[in-house]
């Protein structure tokens, strides 16, 4: 129980102090009063009441930062998948006990009122929460440190299912305002767009000059975070997108009111709505300048920064600034900062791309050819025409200086690194842009980091030895065990010091106690509590009735092909047919429960997800397996929704095709609250075995060597289907009308492409996935070791706190130092 100093959070204030406070807020802030209050009202005033913690924090820490002159790092990101705030800043304060307590003394339940607030849903999925947790963690380690993104008006879709497909509704998180955000319009920025490009000749020399055909104004919401204690609040600067002008006044006046209005919209339809495509590029032009847009905007307000402190004293930029690209979408970052650097600070291109090299880092978050980002060169020319120029130049010296240098007349190798790709027209290939603007490139887990440089840059790795890392992903503990979970903190509390959120190694304390039976029945019945409770909530979203009793088989992540959710249900089919042939065929009871949203035009994804609801509907309602098995496929899940679900789960399914899932977080947050992962080695459940032991997790198929192997021999997936009489059954189950009364053919999609292509090699690792699900259900049985397996995970994972992932990044990538803000 000792080791590193407490730093649990205290408040400064007692629970009547905070009464007073909300009470005053919901007076003089909402303009209402105590009886007439709605619910959200009451979470608004509470909002408030936290900001005066909140507000206070981020001048202090601002004020710090700058009379310290530190250096900073600036996290560009389009995505940033925050979730809901408000526990989170309680918790991170020390206020949550405190404002429950104040809550009931008012009549209300805190947890009611925490259900008022949208979340802020800025983000599709891994990338995207990933930049969250590692902003709490910024701040948790006092880095000066700022996250740039863009202000969405509408973050990622609300999905409903209709006869079992899923529909898209508009996410509408600011309908109602939000009470975390601060308007900073002193820091506004102009950002331009199209246009032409003049040499201008003058003293012997020359210079470009952009004249652009557009303007917009980029206005800043900031949004702060606070780090655990609340010692340092950071900011999220996320900025929107507004007309240069309201009126073009010339069209006004000619009588054209309407269409004066026309340049507003479009201006405004910059950060009016977040691209919903987890894995594939969407290439349009109003993404390329959503990715311009915020990037300009951030870099001039680096400037701006850089500028009020030193001037146009330019020698101590690099020591002062860290850039890190949160995968290839910020990338047109590295031109726009030569372009500020040499076109307008005069500097030349030679020190100013050192300058950009030594600012910028790339973190790499897939492998997948086609989320591999890549712009039509006529397009990039013609909505940043400066900026193709500079791309050109870039490129230019690279093969010629780097590329020429490292092998002479080599052609072939110059034609793959180029950062030009002269196929299918010309395109600019971003990757390569990130990796040669940078002067670090990390993959997200070990084998993925090793993947990088093996497979997608391995001459870029022989060009720059030490340039390609790993810095394996993490998560907070503060969302992903001591808000969500409060039972099990709890629990751990009682056997560890009150800090492991911030020091997730002290939860190693719980290992001893893995055999002690007294522990695991508590441990065990706070995992049954937690189900009790997430029986209400499926009742609640699907209206299926399933017992707190069963095993809860969770996998919960985007719609993917190379997710292989469709194997999960291949295997919940087969489970099926074996308890219609024997009724008494001996399982333990099991839910299985999806969480999953398709991007809109995946239509294989959103195949699979009607399949599942259509074997989900047959399923649930066959007396004849005696509720042996239910499934239920939970409509929108998001960030809020898993932090329900995560506790309540017993079986992690992360079971994509090795060599195919970069990292993965789901799986972190599941195994830490004791749920066994059943996966593939792929991403880091391979460092998830490591660190909890292989016999405490359940690994299944193909490595990655073998997937290759697989694929080298020529992979038939027919030859699996011929050969298993079991997979082949479930998968002409599809073709029939089995699941779609009087329908039949309505799956035959799924099975057909399982069939007949499989690109994910679903059947090759069929029979091992079963087999591997046999194992999981003789394990659940064996209580003791099932609770042993499951309290090792959770005393195992201090690896995949963010705050080890952020500290790497800090000490490996951006030579950055904490500094702790001035008390009050
Ligand atoms: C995810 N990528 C990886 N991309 O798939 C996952 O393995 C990893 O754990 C996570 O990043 C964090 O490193 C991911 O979420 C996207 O959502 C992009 C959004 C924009 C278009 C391209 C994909």
């Amino acid at each position: 129980m000792s080791g590193k100093k407490s730093a649990a959070p205290k408040p400064d204030m007692t629970v009547k102090q905070f009464k007073e406070t909300v009470i005053k807020h919901l007076r003089s802030t909402l303009g209402t009063y105590e009886e007439k209050a709605s619910k959200q009202a009451w979470n608004q005033a509470i909002a408030a009441s936290v900001n005066e913690f909140i507000f206070d924090g981020v001048s202090r820490t601002r004020k710090t930062h700058a009379g310290k002159d530190a250096r900073a790092v600036h996290y560009l990101s389009l995505e940033f998948l925050m979730g809901r705030l408000m526990s989170n800043n309680l918790q991170n304060l020390g206020l949550y006990e405190l404002a429950d307590k104040a809550m009931k003394e008012l009549g209300f339940e805190l947890a009611d009122i925490l259900e008022e607030e949208p979340d802020m849903a800025l983000g599709n999925g891994g990338l995207g929460r990933l930049a969250a947790c590692f902003i709490d963690s910024m701040a948790t380690l006092a880095l000066p440190a700022i996250g740039y993104g863009i202000h969405y008006e509408h973050g990622l879709f609300r999905q409903e299912f209709f006869k079992g497909r899923q529909v898209e509704r508009p996410d509408q998180w600011r309908e109602f305002g939000s009470p975390w955000e601060i308007c900073r319009p002193e820091s506004e920025q102009v950002v331009k767009l199209y246009g032409y490009v003049e040499t201008v000749y003058e003293n012997g020399g020359s210079h470009k000059v952009w004249h652009p055909g557009r303007t917009m104004r980029a206005i800043p919401w900031d949004i702060p975070i606070v780090g655990y204690g609340g010692h340092n609040v950071n900011v999220l600067r996320l900025w929107e997108s507004r007309a240069d002008k309201f009126f073009d006044w010339d069209v006004f006046n000619s009588g054209g009111y309407v269409d004066a209005y026309t340049e507003s919209v479009q201006a405004e339809t910059v950060s009016k709505v977040l691209y919903p495509n987890d894995e594939t590029d969407a290439g349009k032009e109003l993404r390329l300048i959503q990715q311009y847009f915020f990037s300009a905007a951030s870099i001039a307000d680096v400037m701006r920064r850089f500028r009020n402190a030193h001037g146009n004293d330019f020698s101590k930029f690099t020591a002062l600034n860290a850039l890190q690209l949160n995968d290839t979408h910020p990338a047109i970052a590295i031109p726009e900062l030569m372009r500020v650097l040499v076109d307008e600070e005069g500097i030349s291109w030679a020190e100013a791309w050192k300058m950009t090299r030594e600012t910028f880092s790339y973190t790499n978050h897939t492998l997948l050819p086609e989320a591999l980002e890549k712009w039509p060169l006529r397009m990039i020319q013609h909505v940043l025409p400066r900026h193709m120029e500079i791309i050109f130049e870039i490129n230019a010296r690279f093969l010629k200086d780097e590329v020429e240098t490292k092998w002479p007349g080599n052609d072939g190798i110059k034609r793959k690194l180029s950062i030009i790709e002269e196929a299918n027209g010309q395109m600019v290939r971003m990757g390569n842009l990130s990796v040669v603007g940078s002067h670090a490139v990390n993959g997200v887990a070990q084998i993925h980091s090793d993947l990088v440089k093996k497979d997608l840059f391995p001459e870029m790795n022989e060009l720059w030895p030490g340039k390609f890392l790993n810095v394996t992903n993490g998560i907070t503990p503060r969302r992903w065990m001591k808000a969500c979970n409060p039972r099990l903190s709890t629990l751990i509390e009682k056997h560890v010091d009150a800090d492991w959120p911030r020091y997730l190694e002290k939860l190693t304390a719980l290992k001893p106690l893995a055999d002690d039976s007294k522990f695991q029945k508590e441990y065990m019945a706070v995992k049954h509590a937690n189900k009790e409770d997430f029986v209400k909530v499926i009742k609640e979203l699907t209206d299926v009735d399933v017992s707190a009793d069963a095993i809860f088989d969770v996998q919960i992540k985007r719609l993917h092909e190379y997710k292989r959710q469709h194997l999960n249900l291949l295997y919940i089919m087969a489970l099926y047919r074996r308890l219609l042939i024997n009724p008494d065929y001996d399982m333990h009871p099991r839910v299985f429960i999806f969480g999953a949203k398709a991007a809109p035009g995946y239509y294989l994804a959103k195949e699979i997800i009607f399949a599942i609801n259509k074997v989900a509907e047959k399923v649930n309602n066959d007396p004849r397996i005696k509720d042996k098995i239910k499934v239920v496929f939970l409509p929108n899940y998001r960030v809020s929704l898993a932090e329900k679900l995560i506790p309540a789960a017993d079986v992690s399914q992360q079971i994509s095709l090795a060599g195919k899932e970069a990292s993965g977080t789901g799986n972190m947050k599941l195994a830490l609250n004791g749920a066994i992962t059943l996966g593939t080695l792929d991403g880091a459940n391979i460092e998830i075995a490591e660190e909890a032991g292989e016999e405490n997790v359940v690994i299944f198929g193909m490595d990655v060597d073998e997937v290759v192997e697989t694929r080298e021999q020529g992979y038939n997936p027919g030859h699996y289907y011929q050969n298993n009489e079991e997979l082949k059954a479930v998968l002409d189950w599809l073709d029939s009308d089995f699941f779609t009364p009087g329908e039949p053919g309505l799956l035959s999609a799924v099975k057909h492409n399982l069939v007949d292509h499989d690109p994910y090699m679903v059947l090759a690792d069929y029979q091992s996935y079963s087999d591997a699900q046999s194992k999981i259900d003789a394990l659940y049985r064996d209580k003791k070791a099932w609770a042993r397996a499951a309290i090792i995970n959770t005393a195992s994972l201090a690896k995949f706190n963010s705050d080890r992932s952020i500290q790497d990044y800090a000490d490996t990538i951006w030579n950055l130092k904490p500094i702790k803000a001035a008390a009050k």
